[in-house]
């Protein structure tokens, strides 16, 4: 049963929220504790075994290019009840909701990543916005670290205030070569924009708005990194059609607010 784990609150404070929404992001320690990371652990290294052996694709596209920028499996939640406990979490999404301020949060889909070691391409600035079916503009993803990251092993980068640009062209993630994406950015190019690199400890996440420009660097260790993202809605978003690597899951018209069992309620204000 969903709920049953991963229970409990993270404290958020005003100052954090504050800081979320002027800068498009943050970081939080410790939101997970070690025995909930090793359990997310050992749940990967199962869907992971299950992908190789049934020789399916959970992800958008097999294509090199993309692949040496991380294994991607998409809604893992609904395969497994290990990460179904924690997609759900009422902590994590608790925390996704008071970020936002919003009545309520709606899971819109999670994804495991792993950016395996050698021959390993960075992934490239980006905002996340540009990719998703919404009108609106305030889903947010958290990204859960379950290895300790840093710059080495391809940590998770952000310009701070970004978000306030809007939303600018999308990027081929896969493809897009080494071309320094910052420098096009109407910030005044990467001197000017000085990232917030995201090392962290495993199990302390980051929450970073859909229009913030981030980045990770390739993985130059020996060991995989592995990171878990769920992405939530907040009350009031409506469905926008756009092509996605989801596809069209909620058969939503355009307009319709996201509703229904695919994009689970995660948390409720207690007066709703
Ligand atoms: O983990 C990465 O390499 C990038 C993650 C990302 O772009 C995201 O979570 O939006």
């Amino acid at each position: 049963m969903a709920g049953q784990v991963y229970g409990g609150c993270y404290a958020v404070i005003d100052e954090q929220v504050r800081f979320y929404e002027e800068n498009g992001f943050v970081q939080l320690p410790d939101v997970l504790n070690a025995e909930e990371v090793a359990a997310l652990r050992r749940a990967l290294d199962v869907a992971i075994e299950d992908r190789k052996r049934l020789q399916e694709n959970w992800g958008p596209r097999g294509d090199e290019g993309y692949t040496k920028v991380f294994l991607q499996m998409v809604n893992v939640w609904e395969r497994y009840a290990a990460f179904e406990e924690y997609v759900l979490s009422p902590r994590i999404g608790e925390i996704a909701r008071r970020l936002t301020r919003s009545s309520h949060v709606r899971l819109w889909h999670d994804q495991a990543l792993i950016k395996y070691p050698k021959d390993s391409k960075a992934t490239a600035w980006h905002q996340d916005k540009v990719y998703w079916p919404m009108q609106e503009n305030g889903a947010l993803s958290c990204w859960m670290a379950l290895d300790d990251v840093t710059v080495e092993n391809g940590c998770m980068w952000f310009i701070p205030g970004s978000h306030k640009l809007g939303p600018l062209n999308p990027v081929d993630l896969g493809n897009a070569g080494d071309a320094d994406l910052l420098q096009m950015l109407p910030l005044g190019g990467r001197e000017s924009a000085r990232p917030h690199i995201a090392e962290m400890k495993a199990g302390s996440c980051t929450f970073h708005n859909g229009l913030t420009f981030h980045y990770a660097g390739p993985n130059t260790t020996d060991h995989p990194r592995r990171a878990m993202v769920t992405i939530f809605m907040p009350a009031g978003t409506h469905y926008m059609p756009l092509e996605h690597i989801v596809g069209d899951r909620g058969h939503l018209r355009e307009g319709e607010e996201f509703h229904g069992p695919l994009f689970p309620v995660v948390s409720r204000r207690d007066d709703q």
